[in-house]
């Protein structure tokens, strides 16, 4: 082989930040990984998972070869065996059952993998099964549907802000693009306020650190409505331009007192008050909602509706700085829907369908007792469910019914070792693909092409590739038109004017494209009123209340007092960890190294009530199961509550504690951040 070198500016997608990357490839091999200047999320820099990208990428434990699983374990097999033994498996389910038994699962890297969405959604179409599931349906789809149904569209939180409220949302842990323009903007002299039972690391540089009991948020959140209400200091001009139903807000928010609230969420009514009139106050500010936080609960989606109200009451939509309304490119859509609809659409309407938009999900919490009567074969793409998933045990009895379970990924995931055939994927670095966020800055998309750097390792494949056979291998290949990744990518692009070329010569960095456009667009929002909608005929007709409301956790002191004598602590499950992904990377020396525990986070009087110090081996039991970890015993942790990270294996498995019928009643997400558990010393 020739010497040869060369720099390949790409993206990231260990987590779904998408940073920009220039990768140095020497011979054929990556050898170095920086961070791009110019990208506008990370501006140059990497955190440590990025910085050990080619430690997963080459890491030994990669999968190498398609598997199947025998008597005697797994055995080595060839492409050509495996697909064809998949597709006879899933075409005699189709004539023996129907189409429908399929389900299609995509995990956390398939929501910013566009392409390994589409296919995955396309497929599972074209076979004729509407089961499509997602991570979305238990992250952050509540939010989007909330604030689609609020305006008509889905305005975010932007990088940079004058006044940024943490609400269950730690950006050092899990937002690592955040943190650097949230570290730049506080230099500049931007506000900050931390809403959190953890005095999280950023909490010490707020104004104000707000310590709150899990899963109450909601009820913070009607507070400061109705302070911002009676208090007459709501942007008048925008609620009467551009609001639907605000005289019926009114009168609702009127028993939802500071003073009720203290009592809910352990928050001082005066510094309920204190930061309504900061965020009323404030033009520019913007409510950084937990991403999953405030979903995972049993007030999910009145908590989107009510921080949504406050936004729009404070006038805080579309300017710099507010949640905004970015433009959006017409990138042409590889995935594809059916008619029919998939697996909890039935029981959760909203999450479904709201105008004739429909949600390209199923409801993931309703998989397990869809098994094996609804669904009985199961392609995973990118993810891992068995650990990540509320409800581990749940998922793992339901997934052993399966006929036939199909893994597609880099390694072994638990989920990979219940499958009959594992299927080894390329890296982001060893396929072509769009790179692309819509939320970034300034409104604007920003746009790069995602670089095959190097070959694909071993015998592994593209997504592309793998449905391309498997739709030759099932008949069906009239239905997958793309010769090859490069020409799926420019089918992405064709509705934009823009070229695989254009992208790979000119643009190799990635560009913003469009006009910064702040300012409410002909005075209008695309909802039946027109307006942004603080009262939601959509919600009433739907049976559920159409202004916000506070609902208590479905286990907790409030709700279940029964229950404290066994569970006597409040459980939050899923705090994030600068050096992981979800379950992933564990195995990566550099980050382990970092982090090699998962540590359950106490207080020290709450430690010294149960005879735990630092370091102990601790046990945690809820009402569906118990886990094994370290004590992390921290004063930062509100004394009584114990907060857990997920995605760690076996024994410490989070989601051994988390229920899937605990659910929020509106979208059916499953209620993981407020759980009742107790604590004790194991050795
Ligand atoms: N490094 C890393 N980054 C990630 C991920 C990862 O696995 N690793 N995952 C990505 C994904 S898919 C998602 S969805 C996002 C998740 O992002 P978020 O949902 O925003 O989660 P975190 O940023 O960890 O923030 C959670 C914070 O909420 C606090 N908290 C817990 N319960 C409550 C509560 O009831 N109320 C309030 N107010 N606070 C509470 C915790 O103490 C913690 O500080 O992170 C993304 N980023
Ligand atoms: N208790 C509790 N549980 C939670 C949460 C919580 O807060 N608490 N958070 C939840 C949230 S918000 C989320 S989003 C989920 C995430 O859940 P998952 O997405 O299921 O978790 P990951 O471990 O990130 O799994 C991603 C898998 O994709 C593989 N992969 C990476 N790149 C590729 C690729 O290019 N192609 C293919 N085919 N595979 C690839 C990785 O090796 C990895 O195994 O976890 C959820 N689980
Ligand atoms: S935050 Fe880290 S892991 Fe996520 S895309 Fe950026 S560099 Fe990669
Ligand atoms: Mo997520």
């Amino acid at each position: 082989m020739t010497n040869s070198v060369k720099r390949v500016l790409t993206d990231c997608t260990l987590c779904y930040h998408s940073c920009g990357t220039k990768v140095t490839v020497k011979d054929g091999k990556a050898v170095k990984v920086e961070g791009l200047e110019s990208h506008p999320l990370n501006m140059g820099r990497l955190c440590p998972k990025g910085e050990a990208m080619l430690d997963n990428i080459y890491h030994p434990d990669r999968l190498k070869y398609p598997l199947k699983r025998g008597r005697g374990g797994w055995k080595r097999i060839t492409w050509e065996q495996a697909l064809t033994e998949i597709a006879e498996r899933l075409l005699r389910l189709k004539s023996e059952f129907r189409p429908q038994v399929l389900g299609v699962f995509i995990g956390s890297i398939g929501v910013e993998n566009l392409e390994m969405s589409g296919l995955t959604q396309r497929f599972n179409a074209c076979f004729g099964s509407p089961n499509f599931f997602s991570v979305e349906s238990i992250c952050y789809r509540m939010r989007i549907r909330t604030r689609q149904i609020t305006f008509g569209r889905y305005p975010t939180e932007e990088l940079d802000s004058k006044l940024y409220i943490l609400w269950g949302h730690n950006p050092e842990a899990s937002d690592f693009p955040l943190q650097l323009h949230l570290e730049a903007n506080l230099k500049k002299g931007a506000r900050l306020v931390v809403i959190d039972p953890k005095r999280i690391g950023l909490a010490d540089r707020a104004e104000m650190y707000l310590r709150i009991r899990p899963g109450t948020d909601g009820a913070m959140a009607l507070a400061m409505i109705n302070v911002i209400i009676n208090e007459r200091i709501y942007d008048k001009d925008f609620v009467e331009k551009y609001t639907y139903g605000f005289d019926k807000l009114i009168p609702h928010i009127q028993p939802y007192t500071p003073e009720w609230a203290e009592k809910i969420t352990w928050v001082h009514a005066k510094n309920i008050r204190q930061l309504a009139r900061m965020l009323a106050s404030t033009k520019g500010a913007s409510i950084y909602q937990g991403t999953s936080t405030q979903d995972q609960t049993a007030n999910g989606t009145q908590n989107s509706r009510a921080f949504a109200i406050l936004q729009t009451i404070t006038g805080n939509i579309n300017n710099p700085g507010g949640w905004t309304i970015s433009a959006r490119l017409p990138l042409g859509n590889v995935g594809r829907e059916i008619e029919e609809k998939p697996v909890g659409a039935d029981q959760y309407p909203i999450f479904y369908e709201v105008w004739g938009r429909t949600s390209p999900y199923g409801v993931v919490t309703c998989v397990p007792e869809s098994i094996p009567d609804r669904l009985k074969a199961f392609l995973v793409i990118g993810g891992n469910p068995l650990v990540s998933m509320a409800d581990s045990n749940a998922f793992k009895e339901a997934f052993r019914k399966l006929d036939l379970l199909v893994v597609h990924d880099l390694f072994l995931t638990e989920t990979a070792e219940l499958a009959h055939y594992v299927l080894p994927a390329c890296s982001h670095l060893e396929k072509w693909g769009l790179a692309y966020n819509y939320n970034v800055c300034h409104c604007l998309p920003y746009l790069m092409l995602r670089k095959k750097a190097i070959e694909p390792f071993y015998e592994s494949w593209s997504e592309w590739k793998l449905f391309k056979e498997l739709y030759n291998k099932l008949g069906i290949e009239n239905q997958f038109p793309w010769k090859s990744e490069e020409e799926l990518v420019e089918f992405e692009l064709g509705p934009t004017g823009l070229t695989f070329e254009q992208l790979l010569k000119e643009k190799p960095e990635g560009a913003f494209y469009g006009d910064k456009e702040y300012g409410i667009k002909d005075n209008s929002f695309p909802t039946p009123s027109k307006k942004i909608e603080i009262f939601s005929d959509t919600l009433k007709q739907a049976g559920f209340d159409p202004l916000p409301t506070y609902l208590e956790p479905n286990k907790s002191p409030v709700s279940t007092p029964q229950m404290l004598k066994r569970y006597p602590l409040i459980l939050s499950t899923g705090y994030r960890n600068l050096y992981y992904t979800h379950a992933q990377f564990r195995k990566i020396d550099s980050l382990k190294r970092k982090n090699p525990e998962p540590r359950a986070e106490i207080g020290p009087k709450t430690a010294a009530q149960y005879g735990i110090s630092e370091g102990d081996n601790v046990i945690i039991e809820t009402h569906k199961g118990s886990v094994r970890m370290k004590a992390g015993v921290d004063e930062r942790v509100t004394e009584g509550v114990v907060l857990v990270p997920h995605g760690w294996p076996g024994e410490a498995n989070a989601n051994l504690l988390t229920d899937t019928e605990c659910r929020e009643p509106i979208m059916g997400y499953p209620q993981i951040k407020a759980l009742l558990c107790r604590i004790t010393k194991t050795t």
